[in-house]
């Protein structure tokens, strides 16, 4: 039998970095063009979130495990937010652990179901199987949550990408509120 050997991650609260850092994706403005309402007239092209992959085979039994750092800051009306997706095997669920900061997790089945979760430091989310999840920063300083799915869970973008989701999250009157895609 080849075994794995064990080992830990260290998430650095302070510089908010994974140690050892394994595979960091950062996605811009740019990488998620069509996703926001008022994309338009934005100055420069900001960062809106990275999140760090800690390095596993892509086979069941596997846990995968990452970190996701969204920064603060709003795109028209809209505070930033994640791509989201449905994993590519549709039953395999995920658990969001926040550490850091305050947001909304919404979610949505593909029959058109919607969810929204609070996300504050020290909740555990749980994501069951089929739901897709896109996470919002809602909050002013960057949202930390930690993300646990099985190795072979895989990532479906292109349903979001083309449909977008059901529910936006918007800030009326200096608050953050969920209202319906006018699209
Ligand atoms: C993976 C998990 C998260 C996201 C990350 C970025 O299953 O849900 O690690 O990958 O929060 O979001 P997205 O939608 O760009 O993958
Ligand atoms: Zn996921």
């Amino acid at each position: 039998m080849n075994y794995m050997d064990p080992f830990n991650s260290f998430f650095n609260m302070k510089e908010l970095e994974l140690e050892p850092e394994g595979d960091l994706i950062a996605r811009r403005l740019s990488d998620m063009q069509g996703m926001y309402q008022q994309e338009d007239n934005v100055a420069g092209n900001p960062k809106i979130y990275e999140y760090y992959n800690v390095r596993l085979p892509e086979i069941p039994g596997h846990l995968q495990h990452c970190v996701t750092v969204i920064s603060p800051g709003k795109i028209g009306k809209e505070y930033h937010m994640t791509k989201g997706h449905y994993h590519e095997v549709e039953e395999t669920a995920e658990i969001y652990f926040t550490i850091q900061g305050r947001g909304k997790l919404v979610m949505q089945t593909k029959e058109g179901d919607s969810k929204v979760l609070d996300m504050e430091e020290g909740m555990i989310s749980y994501i069951p199987p089929y739901w897709s999840h896109r996470t919002i920063n809602t909050g002013e300083e960057p949202l930390v949550f930690v993300g646990v799915y099985p190795g072979n869970a895989g990532h479906n973008y292109g349903d979001i990408e083309e449909r977008g989701m059901k529910k936006l999250v918007v800030e009326e009157d200096g608050q953050p509120k969920v209202i319906d895609n006018p699209d």
